[in-house]
């Protein structure tokens, strides 16, 4: 930008072009001013202005005021144009690589140079490009084994070329321009400039005018007299951009109201770590269940294993699994206690559901009936799909009473999904190692024809409720789905990539309309 005139002086050049004639190309403006006008001299030498973008954007910036107060009217030009590409300035400087394989050759009589010899005094680059060239253009002949002048003048044509490209940002020949684009020497790009003529308003003096209407202009009266500056009721406002909610958590929202207005307290879901007990031995999942294999979930590597469990509750979670109770026969197997120790990341909020359970079950005062949740991310070593992640957010629900059955489990999900606009449930059975019976929860889909599962619950097994000393006559009804399936379904985006992770654009969650169940 350096060596541009001030807005304010460039508006003078261009009311005084025009006074002169209609300025048809901004490109060729004349930067200079009668002698006697303001800014006169910070312009120097008259110099044309250039098609230059940096130019081009003044000269836009000083038309739009000029505009704005109807002194001219304008109109913008769009071209293409081409520029030269570092390899094209290079040659435009120093000569094209036919050119230069050429000078280094001696005349048709001297002693011929070698390949090698040519790449010695050229470089690699120039001699691969230039032999060819110089060959063709029949500048240079082969002579024993090397090569020699054939001709004693060339002229450089792409050099030219080049150099008229250059001052011009144009050529004449098309077809010279494609083999130089396609030589990348030259690219193509585009350029734009203005067309400028009087305005309604037009004058070369620019009178000052009022932006504000001050207390000085008032107490003076000066008011009266002078002119003010128009609003311009078409101009953008600020743009207030202010921090934006990403959908995953506007439909977080839209499920926290749903729990908060059916009376559930949020569960503490802040530890993405959990030691293997609370993430599936406490939920009666057998140490030796797929899903604890290394593919299914994330082990820790540092720490490896903590025992942040109670031992006593600890020991009848190892009785209930080796040899049952509560009415179960139990996995019959050896309980390992350093398996049981194992960090993971959690692959469910469902060890959260058991943790807060186990206090239910022994706070002061004993069990009290209790409706809880939980959003917050679960971790899953999957293969990734256009669906699926590493990790994903669950929404998960349980209620805690005496003798709750499996029918208000089902009447729950009915009013619970309703809430969500989803109706016209199916219920299938299913399984979970912590839930007998399972249920996986369907809807008809209207907008996509077909029933689409929409989650997955269950009664919670004696053989997890019962060692952590909740009342035998006391169930749970625990139900969860996923918080990004929802969003994708509301939001119309089939890929989960679009939803989440590094190559979501920032202002889609601007963008992102607001949710409401
Ligand atoms: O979210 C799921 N589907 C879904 C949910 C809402 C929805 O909204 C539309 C507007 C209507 C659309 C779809 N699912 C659960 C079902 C499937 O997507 C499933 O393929 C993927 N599931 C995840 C697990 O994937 C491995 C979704 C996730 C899920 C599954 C089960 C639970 C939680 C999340 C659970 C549980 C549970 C069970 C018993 C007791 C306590 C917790």
């Amino acid at each position: 930008m350096s060596g541009l005139p001030s807005s304010d002086t460039l508006q003078l050049v261009i009311l005084h072009a025009v006074d002169a004639a209609p300025i048809t190309d901004s490109r060729t403006l004349s930067l200079q001013l009668p002698a006697n006008v303001e800014g006169a001299q910070s312009l120097g030498a008259p110099r044309v202005i250039g098609s230059g973008a940096d130019e081009q954007n003044a000269v836009k910036g000083a038309l739009d005021s000029l505009v704005a107060r109807e002194m001219v009217t304008s109109e913008q030009v769009t071209v293409d144009v081409h520029g030269l590409t570092a390899e094209g300035n290079a040659i435009a400087q120093n000569g094209s690589h036919e050119y230069l394989v050429w000078s280094a050759l001696p005349p048709l009589d001297g002693t011929p140079l070698t390949a090698q010899e040519i790449q010695a005094k050229v470089g690699k680059d120039v001699a691969k490009v230039g032999q060819g060239n110089a060959m063709k253009n029949k500048w240079v002949t082969k002579k024993g084994d090397g090569f020699v002048k054939a001709v004693d003048t060339v002229v450089d044509s792409t050099k030219e070329a080049l150099l008229a490209i250059q001052s011009t940002g144009a050529h004449a020949d098309e077809k010279l321009l494609g083999d130089l684009r396609k030589r990348k020497l030259v690219e193509k790009k585009k350029s734009f400039y203005f067309k400028v003529a009087k305005g309604a308003k037009f004058s070369t003096t620019i009178e000052k005018v009022e932006t504000d209407l001050t207390v000085e202009l008032l107490n003076s009266g000066a008011w009266e007299k002078a002119s003010f500056k128009k609003y311009n009721f078409d101009a953008e406002g600020a743009p207030t951009n202010g921090g934006a909610l990403h959908p995953l958590m506007k439909v977080r929202e839209e499920f926290r109201n749903i729990f908060f207005e059916m009376g559930f307290t949020e569960m503490p879901t802040n530890r993405f770590v959990e030691s293997s007990f609370w993430n599936f031995d406490s939920l009666f999942v057998p140490q030796q269940h797929p899903a604890r294999e290394m593919q299914d979930t994330f082990y820790l590597k540092d720490p490896v294993t903590s025992t942040g469990f109670p031992q006593d509750y600890y020991e009848r979670v190892k009785t209930v699994h080796q040899t049952g109770g509560f009415g179960s026969t139990g996995y019959i197997y050896p309980f390992s206690k350093e398996e049981t120790s194992r960090l993971v990341l959690r692959t469910h909020t469902t060890s959260v559901s058991s943790a807060m359970l186990y206090e239910i079950a022994n706070q002061p005062g004993g069990f009290k009936p209790a409706k809880m949740f939980s959003i917050d991310r679960v971790f899953r070593n999957e293969s990734v799909d256009a669906t699926h992640l590493a990790e994903f957010h669950q929404v998960e629900g349980v209620v805690a009473d005496r003798n709750l059955t499996l029918a208000d489990l089902i009447g729950f999900m009915e009013v619970f999904f309703a809430k969500m606009g989803v109706t016209n449930l199916r219920f299938k059975p299913a399984y979970n190692p912590y839930t007998e019976p399972s249920l996986e929860i369907f809807s008809y889909h209207e907008g996509l024809k077909k029933w689409v599962e929409i989650g997955n619950s269950g009664m919670f097994r004696p053989e997890m409720l019962e060692p952590m000393g909740l009342p035998a006559d006391v169930r749970v009804h625990g139900w969860g789905l996923s918080l990004e399936r929802p969003t994708m379904i509301r939001y119309g985006i089939s890929n989960i990539r679009d939803l989440l992770g590094h190559k979501v654009p920032i202002d889609m969650t601007e963008r992102s309309a607001a949710v409401r169940f």
